[in-house]
């Protein structure tokens, strides 16, 4: 990649490795079940996962949404904490599409909501309400500073969720940056979720897609809601070509993207002008913001650094988030390291 790309893992590009993949790869009707590439991205997702099944999807979103939508009818409620992706940032989904009420309680910086909440939220068997059928999790925890939600709290909403006889999922967009930052197995992590989400084309840089893993039954729910989405691909082996490679040999090397992003924080940590959410990022982002005593405006900063061939993104309210991934080298950090200096140490 030619630009220092800060504003999202997304931007990764496929490896050299998953473009051979690609290309070689063994393919069939996916709809028919018959890509032969896309069931072992299946199954090996699975197990890694510690799930029975698992089911390849277009993105994210979608993974969550069809998850959403095969634990859920209309006017079931779900649980989902203000600041989680999918109540943000997932175009309302689950409501325009799934007709699905959402219940919203507030995220803590660290990503948790206290299970004490979230079980007062759970709705009393009444006439009146709608019938609490999912609680919703997100780990890492993206807009609470790529934060990590631990074993012990997840098991401990399980734990909430068997009690009142309701399902929990969870977007794990970036579990594996959970598990390594944790190191423990990501199928530790999600054990007592009924359904995960992972994503492939973030910090394990395939180009595109994203897996849900659970149960066979809700898996063949969720085959099916895929297809109602439109999401049912044919030969998309030379897509889950790349997933494979993923999962074979990027995910250890997510650590090497936190102690980048340590790296990073250290260095802004001491600039005046900026102020981090939190001094050592948990995984892969380094979420912060221009202060009053900043010698440059967000607008002028991204058009400095654009200036260098290095993209970030300022929000309105002079807010930044740092994303770092596996075109982020050594050379690269040291190139953001000095801009960064020279707009607010020298400016
Ligand atoms: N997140 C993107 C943007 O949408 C904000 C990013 O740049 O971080 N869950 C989580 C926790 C996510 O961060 C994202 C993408 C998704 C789901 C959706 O994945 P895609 O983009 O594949 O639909």
């Amino acid at each position: 990649m030619e630009w220092i790309d800060l504003r999202s893992d997304t931007v990764t590009e496929p490896t050299p490795e998953m473009r051979e993949a690609m290309a070689n790869a063994d393919v069939g009707d996916d709809v028919y079940g018959e890509d032969p590439t896309v069931n072992h991205l299946q199954e090996i997702s699975a197990k890694m996962l510690g799930k029975e099944a698992a089911l390849f999807v277009p993105s994210g979103t979608m993974g969550n949404l069809a998850a959403i939508l095969a634990h859920c009818a209309r006017g079931d409620e779900i649980i989902i904490g203000d600041r989680s992706h999918t109540y943000l940032f997932e175009a309302g989904g689950v409501s325009a599409l799934g007709g699905i009420h959402t219940f919203v309680v507030t995220n803590r910086d660290d990503g948790t909501v206290p299970h004490d909440e979230i079980e007062s939220a759970i709705r009393a068997d009444n006439d009146h309400f709608p019938i609490t059928r999912l609680i919703c999790l997100e780990n890492t925890h993206n807009r609470c500073g790529g934060s990590v939600l631990s074993v012990g709290y997840t098991k401990e909403v399980g734990r909430v969720a068997r009690e009142h006889g309701l399902c929990m999922h969870i977007d794990g967009a970036r579990i594996f940056n959970a598990a390594i930052a944790l190191d423990v197995s990501p199928a530790e992590l999600v054990a007592s979720a009924d359904s995960v989400t992972f994503c492939l084309s973030k910090g394990l840089c395939a180009p595109v897609g994203s897996v849900i893993c659970g149960d066979e039954a809700f898996i063949q729910k969720a085959h099916r809601v895929r297809k109602m989405l439109g999401g049912g691909m044919r030969q998309a082996g030379v897509l889950a070509a790349a997933g494979v490679v993923a999962l074979e040999s990027m995910v250890d090397r997510l650590r090497e993207d936190h102690l980048r992003a340590s790296r990073l924080a250290e260095t802004l940590t001491g600039l005046r002008g900026l102020s981090l959410d939190h001094k050592i990022p948990a995984t892969n982002m380094i979420f912060l913001r221009l202060t009053a005593e900043a010698p440059i405006s967000g607008e002028e900063l991204v058009r400095r650094f654009a200036d260098k061939g290095i993209r970030i993104s300022v929000s309105r309210n002079d807010q930044m988030r740092l994303v770092i991934h596996y075109w982020i080298d050594d050379d690269a950090l040291a190139q953001v390291t000095d801009a960064f200096i020279e707009s607010f140490l020298h400016a």
